[in-house]
């Protein structure tokens, strides 16, 4: 709002001209999802534990679990606040890769909103069904997905990191493959967030990480010199991402172990499908595979135990899976648990950025 309404003053103020530049508007989108989510935050969970939006633990979890009943949960209300607000606030609003980030990412957390609802007005861990969930997520996805499909000029290539001449046109399949992008993403980040800061410290580290491939494919010079696919447009992505990771951080104030609060599905779901969206529009579809490398490795645990359960009639890979919980039940201290697996988001995502040169 603020580039369409300062930046045509710039003919008369030259200061205001600094509203063209994406990069400024970046980190100001940062710093004030930052400052919104950070301020309002003692208050927020206040009005929380007052609404009694309080978390229910299940029973057959680690035990060191327990101590957390009554956290209050929810806190993703407060990240979609803060980040739409700054979105509105520095974004391009006549950019409308914005607009179906930001319809996907907020219906998203609406379906989040209902399934963590039901859960407070039945009193036990039984929100929407996963069917219900997984419904709901696709037909979001679908919608955003056959959005962009029909936005001009978005192409329906993909390409592969380390390849840089190697890309596939999925045509209408596109939108599947979109789609199937965005609701792996959203249940990726809900799977591991199961520890304090678990998920958003990732969802930072990500955001941080596209933040940098959506100002380069969306600069046509840059991504030409780096031979990326070049997104007319895409650089104003980057204020979002600036956004993004701006609130997260905000967030990770309060969710810090021990935490005051917890994102609860209205959190988890949309900030993943919002990641999921923005590797679709930045043409980085295959490098979340490492750019959210820790939710991948996080869904992967969940998928092998299951599948090794069902095959097995009851065995396990690991002791509990999401794999945090196997490694809480090995004796490692929370805090532990939560900084390693920090530690392997940023290697991770390090390796995603040497991708812009080694191909
Ligand atoms: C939801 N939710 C957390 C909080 C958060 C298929 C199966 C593996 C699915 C999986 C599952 O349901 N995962 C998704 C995970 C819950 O957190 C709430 O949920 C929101 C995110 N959706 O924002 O509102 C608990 O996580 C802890 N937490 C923190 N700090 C945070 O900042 O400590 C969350 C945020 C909170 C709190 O304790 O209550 C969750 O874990 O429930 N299921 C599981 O994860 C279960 N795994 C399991 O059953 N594994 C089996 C296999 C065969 C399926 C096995 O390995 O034997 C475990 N979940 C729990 N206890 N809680 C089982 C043990």
């Amino acid at each position: 709002m603020l580039y369409l309404l300062l930046y045509p003053l710039g003919t008369n103020f030259t200061i205001f001209n600094v509203f063209r530049y994406i990069t400024f508007r970046t980190i100001y989108a940062g710093l004030t999802a930052f400052l919104i989510c950070f301020l309002l935050g003692p208050w927020f969970i206040q009005k929380l534990k007052d609404l009694q939006v309080r978390q229910y633990i299940r029973q057959e979890g680690p035990q060191s679990h327990q101590k957390k009943a009554g956290t209050p949960t929810m806190g993703g209300t407060l990240i979609l606040t803060s980040l739409t607000i700054s979105v509105l606030l520095w974004g391009n609003l006549k950019n409308g890769y914005l607009w179906i980030t930001l319809f996907i990412t907020l219906t998203t957390g609406l379906v989040g909103f209902l399934d963590d609802y039901l859960m407070l007005a039945r009193k036990q861990n039984k929100g929407l069904s996963a069917r219900n969930k997984l419904g709901c997520q696709t037909l979001v996805a679908l919608l955003g997905s056959l959005l962009l499909y029909f936005y001009p000029g978005f192409s329906t290539e993909i390409t592969f990191p380390f390849f840089k001449h190697t890309t596939v046109d999925l045509g209408l399949g596109y939108v599947l493959f979109a789609s199937l992008v965005i609701v792996a993403a959203s249940n990726a980040v809900n799977l591991t967030d199961g520890l304090d800061g678990l998920a958003i410290g990732p969802m930072i580290v990500a955001s941080v990480t596209y933040m940098v491939f959506a100002y380069v494919t969306g600069h046509a010079r840059i991504a030409a010199y780096l031979q990326l696919a070049y997104v007319p447009g895409g650089g104003e992505m980057s204020v979002f991402c600036g956004a993004l990771a701006g609130s997260g951080l905000g967030f990770l104030w309060f969710n810090a172990y021990p935490a005051q609060v917890f994102m609860g599905d209205v959190g988890s779901l949309s900030l993943g499908a919002a990641l999921g969206t923005i590797a679709v529009i930045c043409k980085q579809e295959i490098l979340l595979v490492l750019v959210g490398g820790l939710f991948v490795i996080e869904a992967l645990s969940v998928i092998f135990q299951v599948g090794y359960f069902k095959m097995t009639h009851g065995r396990r890979i690991f002791r509990m899976a999401p794999l945090h919980h196997h490694f809480e039940l090995k004796g490692w201290p929370e805090p532990k648990v939560i900084v390693r697996f920090w530690i392997i988001a940023i290697a991770l995502a390090l390796v995603a950025i040497s991708t812009l040169k080694i191909r």
